[in-house]
């Protein structure tokens, strides 16, 4: 699509900029339906309130119920979408049917990931990725939508279906307006997130993270993975890493329902996501619950870890 003007944006609301964009229908309906989940779980956070309550008696109860209630949310959304034969999450043991079983879409999610950040009022996302075959033999063309919700000072969602990534804001009316089209990174950015204790990092990431502190790279690390990612987005270059560590060999954060939906909204924007070596979506997960280093954001730094990690440099 050409690219559309700043006056026009507010106009074009997610609906429509999926339609000029051509996704089939039933792929238009399910991403608008789960965007508007974003809109229930937000309230979800609002209620909470828990500053309020004290921070003992309930915080624990209600991060917990945040969770619990945001996979409902998205779990009973998508059992009346009649386009979802099976549900993922973070927070359930198993895949879940919740279709009558010849519907076209599978749906993973972490609904509320961050969730150990809600009494700090930083921000925290829902993840989302939508898979046509099965999320755990359906390889690498399994997955043909991604999006992920941020609630911060504004609501917003980023989604791609194959055609780009764009973001979209919540506005008063309760509708998402388009607000950045086809976000395309820069060769390389001049930020950085670093998971994981410094302490626990093999000698090959640290001297990766020595090259980026040398060439200036600032640090940003909320704790969150979906705001920490949509900064790398927003600023069109740098770089999120949470590597293997001492002691877990595989890092912390989940393939299926973090790391392969963001790595295809970072691909559709011109960007790269591996495993330090791989890239993250030609990895074929295994189980539900595989976890996996990742390196993620605009090509100079990734393809630079890979040097590194792989042995072929150790410039700093
Ligand atoms: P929670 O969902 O338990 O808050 O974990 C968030 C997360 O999975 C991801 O969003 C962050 O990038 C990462 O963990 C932060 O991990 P550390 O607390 O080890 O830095």
């Amino acid at each position: 699509m050409e690219n559309i003007s700043d006056a026009t944006k507010q106009f074009i609301d997610l609906r429509r900029h999926m339609w000029m964009a051509g996704i089939e229908v039933d792929l238009r309906r399910l991403i608008w339906q789960i965007a508007v989940t974003g809109k229930y779980i937000s309230s979800k956070i609002q209620e909470s309130n828990r500053k309020l309550a004290g921070f003992e008696n309930i915080y624990g109860e209600e991060q917990l119920a945040l969770d619990r209630s945001s996979d409902e949310i998205i779990k009973q959304q998508l059992a009346f979408s009649g386009f979802v034969r099976q549900y993922a999450s973070e927070e359930q043991d198993s895949i879940i049917q919740v279709g009558k079983g010849g519907e076209k879409y599978i749906v993973t999610a972490d609904p509320l990931d961050g969730s150990s950040l809600v009494d700090t009022n930083l921000a925290i996302g829902t993840i989302i990725g939508i898979h046509r075959e099965s999320i755990l033999t359906g390889g690498d063309k399994s997955l043909v939508a991604a999006m992920y919700v941020t609630y911060g000072p504004l609501i917003t969602m980023i989604y791609s279906a194959g055609n780009g990534s764009h973001e979209f804001v919540l506005n008063r009316e309760g509708e998402y307006v388009l607000s950045e089209e086809n976000i395309t990174l820069g060769e390389r950015g001049n930020i950085y997130s670093i998971g994981g204790l410094r302490k626990d990092w093999s000698q090959e990431h640290l001297n990766y993270i020595r090259r980026l502190e040398k060439e200036g790279y600032k640090l940003r690390y909320s704790g969150g993975f979906v705001p920490d990612i949509n900064q790398i987005l927003i600023k069109r270059g740098g770089v999120f890493t949470y590597p293997a560590l001492k002691g877990t060999p595989n890092g912390k954060l989940r393939l299926i329902f973090e790391l392969q939906p963001m790595a295809f909204l970072m691909e559709q924007a011109g960007g790269m996501a591996t495993d330090g070596r791989q890239s993250i979506l030609s990895i074929k997960p295994e189980t539900l619950d595989q976890r996996c280093p990742i390196y993620i954001g605009s090509k100079y730094e990734v393809e630079t870890a890979k040097l590194f990690l792989e042995g072929n440099t150790t410039t700093i």
